[in-house]
């Protein structure tokens, strides 16, 4: 098991109502948001927190008679700066900015932790209430997932940000405030600077998102293009750099298609095949796309026209299971998985005229033996096959 800390971004009360327009607009809200949305590309795990106050929390000045928002007041024990009301739970102002809610690809949101829905006391860390009294749930659940290091971002620096990042320091987690990532209320002139003051006080990194950004996006070479070296009809030669392998020159991805009768039999086929030299065990398969007018064939369609060519037998429901390559180091080939449901036989199967294709339902539970004498009497397995079997045993025990 990976043991490697984790990192992860922390983005705080990206919300409608904090920004300028907002009841709490802070200045310059909105122009942290491609920033953060950038941001989230570049960590293992992002998690927002979202301000979520019922209709009569105690930090809304208009529920005290009397009361203006600025003024401190006594909440239940604790000093509560009284603020317009915001953030009101199923509100439009208290949801997720959009930009959060369509990510671009790439971006993706964990979880989001709710804060601020006692009506007796406000939250502004994303991990405790102001009095450190119940937790959000977030510091378990970052524990859980291995996170040892955090970079907090969004609004407000001043309230929420700053004592989300505290709070992460005092819980013994790695942190860095994303400078350029956040903007401050500033009740008062300089909060902005004491509140980044105290997070370096108290053991917190200061960095602007280029730090970030500018980081290598993943342990990805940059790759020439290929260059042609010979083509065929249905292959071609190429080489990238100083690596020559083969790409098709229709249907670049194959489904294949692990299908088990209602008898418990692996469906698998045995055909000819001359690069081999060989009669050849595998699992039905075909390409994606390579018949005339199907070039856009989605690929479960092609899955289930292969099976039934080959086979004879007809899925009700094709499942993806895995996809990937198949050898890397000779093709570009990409491979999808598919184990097909509820087959019933409804057809003679053998493929089309030019294939010689023999079915054979192997039992489930014998296929290691009979794999093993088929290639004893000297025919060719593809090693697809066994992974195959993985993928049948799995359906096969309902998992
Ligand atoms: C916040 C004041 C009141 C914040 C939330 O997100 O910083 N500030 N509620
Ligand atoms: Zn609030």
């Amino acid at each position: 098991m990976s043991t490697k800390p984790k990192r992860a971004l922390i983005i705080v009360d990206l919300q409608p109502d904090f920004l300028p327009g907002g009841p709490l607009g802070v200045s310059g809200g909105d122009e942290i948001i491609p920033t953060v949305i950038e941001l989230m590309s570049r960590f293992e795990i992002v998690v927002a927190t979202q301000d979520w106050h019922p209709p009569d929390h105690g930090s809304f000045a208009a529920n005290h008679p009397g009361r203006s928002p600025g003024e401190v007041i006594d909440l239940d024990g604790l000093q509560q700066v009284l603020w317009p009301v915001h953030c009101v739970q199923a509100s439009d102002g208290a949801e997720l900015v959009p930009e959060l809610r369509a990510l671009p690809p790439g971006a993706k949101l964990d979880a989001v932790f709710r804060k601020g829905t006692d009506s007796q006391i406000d939250s502004y860390s994303g991990f405790f209430d102001n009095g450190h009294r119940k937790p959000t749930g977030l510091a378990q659940w970052l524990a859980e997932r291995g996170v040892g290091s955090v970079a907090v971002c969004g609004l407000a620096l001043d309230y929420c940000v700053k004592f989300t990042a505290l709070d992460a320091l005092e819980l013994g987690l790695e942190t860095t405030l994303i400078r350029d990532a956040t903007r401050a209320v500033n009740l008062q002139p300089g909060d902005d600077e004491r509140a980044m003051q105290a997070i370096a006080a108290a053991g917190g990194k200061l960095i602007d998102s280029a730090a970030i950004l500018s980081e290598p996006a993943a342990a990805m070479p940059e790759y020439p293009e290929p260059e042609l070296i010979a083509a065929g009809k249905w292959l071609r030669l190429v080489r990238r750099g100083r690596w020559e392998y083969c790409q098709r020159t229709v249907g670049g991805t194959a489904a294949l298609i692990v299908a088990v009768t209602s008898d418990n039999e692996l469906i698998l086929v045995e055909q000819p095949r001359p690069a081999v030299a060989g009669m050849c065990i595998e699992l039905p398969a075909g390409l994606v796309g390579d018949n005339a007018g199907s070039e856009h064939e989605a690929p479960e369609l092609a899955a289930a026209r292969e099976l039934e060519e080959e086979t004879g037998y007809t899925p009700t429901r094709l499942e993806l299971v895995a996809q990937g390559t198949s050898s890397p180091g000779l093709s570009d080939e990409h491979l999808i998985f598919y184990v097909a449901h509820g087959v019933t036989k409804i057809g003679p199967g053998g493929g089309d005229a030019h294939e010689d294709i023999t079915v054979h339902l192997v039992p489930l539970d014998e296929v290691e033996a009979w794999l093993i004498a088929q290639q004893a009497a000297g025919r060719v397995i593809d090693l697809k096959v066994w992974s195959g079997l993985y993928f049948a045993r799995r359906a096969a025990a309902g998992g």
